[in-house]
């Protein structure tokens, strides 16, 4: 059936969530069962796309960008796990390099290797971090300001998705990372899935809510 650009203007607006494939060994990987579980939610009037990323440098990338030109969506929140971390991460800062200490799902390990060569050193998120800090700890969900992404797949994924975002064909389009913990069965520190999947809802309703963070020193929030 065609559809009229009128009718195709009435769709519900999107936000694109997307979690990783498992790495590392491990079966699972808690982001993509999150985001599996959040897929097709209707959250404050946008209905939301989980979207499954490999954890492959560059491949990544660019099924990112497909999902955002399929999608046309107006927050875009890419999430990882994070092993060892206790809280639900909200990703401050993207850094130009991939820095490897075990290999991507196709066996790649760069080292010391400019995401973007000439790129800008890093980008700053654009989800209004401190608003959601204070929304999860609210709602009695484990949650913390993140200074750092690492410098694996995920920071790459965070990294290119400011850079595109930062390009005026995505002008309006907000977007950022944030990192999950382990699942029980992975190990601890841990989080059920039930309270990864209230914490990322809760994460996505501020950002839809909240065009100017708040400012307030994240240890006073927790
Ligand atoms: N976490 C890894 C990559 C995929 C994932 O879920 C990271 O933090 O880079």
């Amino acid at each position: 059936m065609l559809t009229s650009p009128s009718t195709s203007a009435r769709k519900p607006p999107t936000v694109l969530v997307t979690g990783f494939d498992p790495f590392g060994g491990s079966p699972v990987n808690p982001s993509w069962d999150a985001v599996h579980a959040l897929h097709g939610r209707v959250i404050s009037g946008h209905t939301v796309i989980g979207g499954e990323i490999p954890t492959i440098f560059g491949t990544s990338l660019r099924r990112l960008e497909a999902l955002m030109e399929e999608f046309q969506p107006r927050l875009v929140i890419c999430t990882g796990q994070a092993g060892g971390r206790g809280a639900i991460s909200l990703e401050r800062v993207a850094i130009n390099v991939n820095d490897a200490r075990i290999p991507d799902n196709v066996g790649a390990k760069p080292i010391d290797v400019p995401i973007v060569p000439g790129g800008p050193a890093a980008y700053f998120t654009g989800l209004p971090i401190k608003a959601m800090l204070q929304s999860l700890v609210d709602h009695g969900v484990r949650a913390e300001v993140s200074q750092t992404a690492g410098t694996f797949v995920c920071n790459q994924t965070f990294y290119g998705l400011m850079h595109l975002l930062a390009q005026p064909r995505w002008q309006g389009v907000r977007g950022g990372l944030i990192h999950v913990p382990w699942l029980p069965q992975q190990g601890q520190p841990s989080m059920r899935v039930e309270e990864i999947v209230r914490g990322l809802e809760l994460a996505i309703a501020c950002a839809l809510s909240t065009h100017q963070d708040i400012r307030k020193e994240a240890g006073a929030l927790n």
